[in-house]
């Protein structure tokens, strides 16, 4: 029997595409170019299977020019680059990479949390320029981190990572808000307080935006819920492009209508809403919460995982659907 054949959508850790050459007949993209919704349907056009990464849309158009796809498993744990609908539909599995990077993604949204309320790369910025030439008292005086009321929006694994942070770590007062209410049990380990999100607003120091993009979840925050935000609040956005309506925290930000932002996710990136690498009050990374070694290469390894479970008939490891039917 010939080995199924899979596409490893962009350059990855060329440890896991060798063991996936193991297992199956693989084309992958060492140049990692980014290919068009028209080349990755005519990559896919022959494959049993796919490694994607949150760049690469999967709907009902790519579905269709992908007869034998079975399977796509996507290198993160967010997959909203996948019409979920369509693809079970079309009964092909999705897998995402859950666990693997709760810890490190929540490392550094406490991290950016700490930059932007502390001002590090506006002040990063001005003694690279050469302007530092004395003390005062208020020079880059930001706002407190310990003992502050830290919100969060959107508690899954990560927000809990966050939330335990912050409570056990710096003895902030932490509430949150989500689709679904906590157990008492992880509340009580979370130190955290369930809020309506009016609450939430109104009430958090650093409000942090860890929940799935969703329909739903477009413009989460836009002109009217910063507008309840306290003055001297911090967004921080590890989440998606798309929840933050970037253009209305531009202009809040540059009108001092909050302190500051620190953002990971962009609505459209790589691209950035202009306006936003002028106001000096935001701290901008570029999608990188997930970015250490050890867990790229688990993120990596957990998608090969899922791959060579579904095809030896064990079942998909992290699946997002359940497709009834089964493709040829
Ligand atoms: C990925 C992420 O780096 O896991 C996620 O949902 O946003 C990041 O960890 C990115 O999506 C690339 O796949």
């Amino acid at each position: 029997m010939s080995k199924p054949r899979i596409l490893v959508a962009r350059n990855i850790f060329p440890e896991v595409v060798e063991r996936l050459s193991q297992h199956f007949e693989v084309e992958s993209n060492p140049q990692d170019v980014v290919w068009t919704p028209a080349e990755l349907a005519e990559k896919l056009a022959d494959k049993d299977g796919a490694l994607t990464t949150g760049s690469q849309r999967v709907d009902a158009a790519l579905l269709a020019a992908a007869p034998r796809l079975r399977i796509v498993a996507n290198m993160a744990v967010g997959y909203n680059n996948f019409d979920v609908d369509a693809m079970t539909a079309a009964g092909v599995q999705g897998t995402n990479t859950p666990d693997v990077l709760t810890e490190t993604t929540a490392d550094f949204g406490f991290a950016l949390l700490m930059a932007t309320a502390r001002r590090m790369a506006e002040s990063e910025h001005y003694l690279r320029a050469g302007q530092w030439t004395k003390w005062s008292y208020d020079l880059f005086a930001g706002t407190e981190v310990h003992g502050s009321t830290l919100g969060i929006l959107g508690m899954g694994r990560i927000g809990q990572g966050i939330a335990k942070r912050g409570a056990h770590g710096f003895g902030m007062n932490v509430v949150y808000h989500n689709r679904s209410r906590l157990t008492p049990e992880l509340e009580a380990e979370c130190k955290a307080r369930y809020v309506s999100k009016e609450e939430l607003l109104r009430t958090a120091d650093h409000l942090v935006l860890v929940l799935p993009y969703t329909p739903a979840s477009h413009h989460a925050i836009g002109a009217a819920e910063i507008a309840q935000m306290k003055p001297t609040a911090n967004l921080i956005n590890i989440a998606r492009g798309g929840i933050v309506d970037d253009a209305a925290l531009a202009k809040a930000l540059k009108e001092r209508r909050i302190a500051a932002a620190g953002l990971d996710v962009f609505e459209g990136e790589p691209a950035v809403h202009p306006d936003l690498l002028t106001v000096p009050n935001v701290v901008l990374t570029p999608h990188i919460a997930s970015a250490t070694v050890p867990t790229r290469l688990a993120m990596a390894q957990l998608a090969a995982d899922n791959l060579i479970a579904f095809f030896d008939g064990r079942g998909p490891l992290t699946p997002v659907n359940t497709p009834a039917g089964k493709r040829a």
